[in-house]
């Protein structure tokens, strides 16, 4: 008779296999900044984190911008909409992720957001940056008028090439066009793909659930 142990080795192994099939992209975070409420100058002390959203302040001082639950300027003249100004009063802001995540080597990573410049100074130029784990994406956003300014899409991807622990999703300003101005970010998605590799092929899966069966035909006959 097959064994109480190895009914248990095949049940665990089809499991295994049924959730590997599973295997595809998932949102790890996803902020869009519209749960919190518009104020200027949130500090490490005060925005720790930023009421109403994932993030908190690391450095420096940011404003949350928008039109919902009060008013503080705009999102690039949108309605309907909170983001984040990464420099507020004055102060070059850091802000990061509350939650933290645990990349897995052979993973892919896709961290989107968008962002725009802020402020009345046409031309100038507001550098940025945004990490996860060790991986960096700079990023610039140019004024194009005084009026009205472009959001742009952004986007940092990757395969980890080795395990990195209680990362965090960082988001920095590098200079602002004088006063008060930095770029706005809004949108944040954080996603994970496991490799198509992890998912077994039909084949291969019917030769491993062919040599359980295998396995279990000499245990019965021994
Ligand atoms: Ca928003
Ligand atoms: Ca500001």
């Amino acid at each position: 008779m097959l064994s109480q142990a190895w009914l248990a080795r095949i049940a665990a192994a089809a499991t295994l296999c049924s959730l590997t099939g599973l295997a595809g992209a998932a949102t790890l975070l996803s902020e869009n900044f519209n749960g919190t409420t518009p104020h200027a100058n949130y500090t490490t002390g005060t925005g720790n984190p930023i009421p109403g959203s994932n993030f908190r302040v690391t450095a420096g001082t940011v404003d949350t911008v928008g039109n919902l639950n009060g008013s503080f300027f705009t999102c690039n003249a949108e309605a309907n909409n909170n983001c984040v100004d990464l420099v507020g009063g004055g102060a070059l802001g850091t802000i990061q992720s509350v939650p933290t995540f645990n990349l897995v080597a052979g993973n892919t990573y896709t961290l989107t957001f968008r962002s725009a410049a802020s402020g009345a100074f046409a031309s100038a130029t507001l550098n940025n940056a945004a990490t996860l784990g060790s991986q960096t994406l700079s990023f610039s956003d140019v004024q194009t008028s005084s009026t009205g300014y472009l959001w742009t899409n952004r986007q940092l991807q990757f395969v980890a090439a080795a395990n990195e622990t209680g990362v965090h999703i960082t988001l920095r300003a590098l200079n602002s066009t004088g006063g008060n101005s930095g770029s706005v970010v809004d949108d944040v998605l954080l996603t994970e793909t496991a490799p198509l590799s992890d998912v077994p092929e039909p084949a291969s899966w019917v030769l491993g659930a062919a040599g359980l069966l295998l396995l279990g035909a000499r245990k019965l006959l021994s």
